[in-house]
């Protein structure tokens, strides 16, 4: 048996040995890091068969065919099924709504733009939270102005409503510009992104009721809520044509942009900027990001029933083109960009294809989308469910942001020659 006397053990020797150890648990950790890249399939030939629910069928297997069957029957169905397995509830009561403009400036953007800071001050069973609003709105059009909102997950530097700094995530100047009043909130006003302290704000205010519920709200669920507030205060506001109303999100923002966008038909277009698993793209196809991959890395965004899906999403009774479809009749439009394979640029493109069945069977719209994806910067111009995929990386760019204008002048039959 070998013995090791450590008092025989000199101290380079020691010194050694312990750079073995580190060594070698350095390469067992790298292998993991390799065998979990390799677990992620970014190849279409290794997609598995899968076959999609379908979206016209009710649970009971009839056909839906009429604007009332999908409306009272088929629309709330789908709605139910992503509320108890994905997102979670989206809480609908409160007991009083507030809004307090907290600064007004008419001379912003050097004289072109009207800046307003606005509290939305949400009160149930006697607790209340605010939400801080920015907006800007331009000075030289004539009111009511069409109104885009970002549900904004990257901090004060992509919200500044002084505009002292500026990034094109939120590119205000642009918006109004172009005729649109520019909105922003930051999501961590209803729930940190963060699995530690996401129930710190509406949760634990609000409604603590929902922490521990299988099917209870979370996080996206909640940044979705918080969008509707928002909401309910654009339509007091005179200046806002609220029935033009343009919901933007980005990656995990588009995913909640989608859900908010499918409980609330205030929301007239819905842009959900390479939203990825479990935001646009198809689930069943297993490319680039997974459903237990996004459980794994964000538990705190999904209710825990949507676990049982990991590794099965065979099983999935529906799947992300049903999400997309319960924003019909209105205007959707799903980006994705060349280098982020993560987000699955064709798993999005294929959803919204699937998706747009009911712009076309229930509504008589006409979506021309192929099978074959359109071209990179070559987005889709049809005014009712668009699609983009840029050059470049996993980001929102202001060249996203001028499609989603374009797309919506079109949508609201807008002529900016007018
Ligand atoms: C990633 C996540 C994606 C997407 C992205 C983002 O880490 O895996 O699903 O949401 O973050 O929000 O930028």
């Amino acid at each position: 048996m070998l013995s090791i006397d450590h008092n025989q053990l000199s101290h380079p020797m020691l010194e050694r040995l312990k750079r073995y150890f580190v060594l070698f648990i350095l390469f067992l950790l790298s292998n993991q890091i390799a065998i979990a890249q390799e677990d992620v399939n970014y190849d279409e030939a290794n997609i598995p068969n899968y076959s999609l629910p379908a979206i016209l069928k009710t649970a009971d297997g009839l056909p839906v065919e009429s604007i009332n069957e999908w409306k009272y029957i088929r629309r709330p169905e789908i709605i139910d099924m992503f509320a108890e397995h994905v997102y979670g509830e989206l809480p609908r009561s409160f007991d009083s709504i507030e809004f307090r403009t907290i600064r007004e400036n008419s001379n912003a953007i050097d004289g072109n733009g009207t800046a307003k800071e606005i509290d939305i001050i949400v009160t149930r069973n006697g607790n209340s939270l605010p939400i801080r609003l920015n907006l800007l709105i331009s000075n030289k059009i004539q009111k009511p102005v069409p109104v885009t909102l970002l549900l904004n997950h990257r901090g004060p530097d992509n919200m500044d409503i002084t505009r002292q700094i500026k990034q094109d995530f939120w590119p205000a100047e642009t918006l109004i510009e172009r005729g649109y009043a520019a909105a922003v909130f930051d999501v961590e006003d209803v729930a940190d992104d963060d699995p530690e302290t996401y129930t710190e704000d509406i949760l634990s205010t609000l409604y603590p009721e929902q922490i521990d519920r299988p099917n209870g709200t979370q996080a996206l669920s909640a940044w979705a809520w918080g969008a509707m507030r928002v909401m309910d205060y654009l339509e007091t506001d005179d200046d806002i044509d609220q029935n033009k109303s343009i919901l933007v999100g980005h990656s995990r923002g588009g995913k909640a942009a989608l859900w908010a966008g499918a409980n609330d038909e205030r929301w007239a277009i819905v842009v959900a900027n390479e939203s990825g698993a479990v935001g646009a793209a198809l689930s069943k196809r297993r490319f680039g990001e997974t459903v237990k991959i996004i459980n794994n890395g964000f538990p705190y965004w999904f209710t825990p029933n949507f676990e049982k899906f990991n590794d099965k999403e065979d099983a999935l009774p529906f799947d992300q083109h049903m999400l997309i479809s319960t924003i019909a009749p209105r205007g959707v439009y799903i980006t994705a960009a060349e280098e982020d394979l993560w987000a699955d640029p064709r798993g999005m493109y294929l959803s919204l294809l699937h998706a747009s069945e009911v712009w076309k069977k229930i509504y008589g719209l006409s979506v021309p989308l192929y099978d074959r994806m359109p071209p990179i910067n070559n987005p889709t111009d049809n005014p009712y469910a668009a699609y983009h995929i840029r050059n470049g990386e996993h980001d929102l760019k202001l060249y996203d942001w001028i499609q989603f204008l374009n797309f919506a002048d079109r949508h609201f039959h807008i002529n900016r020659s007018d």
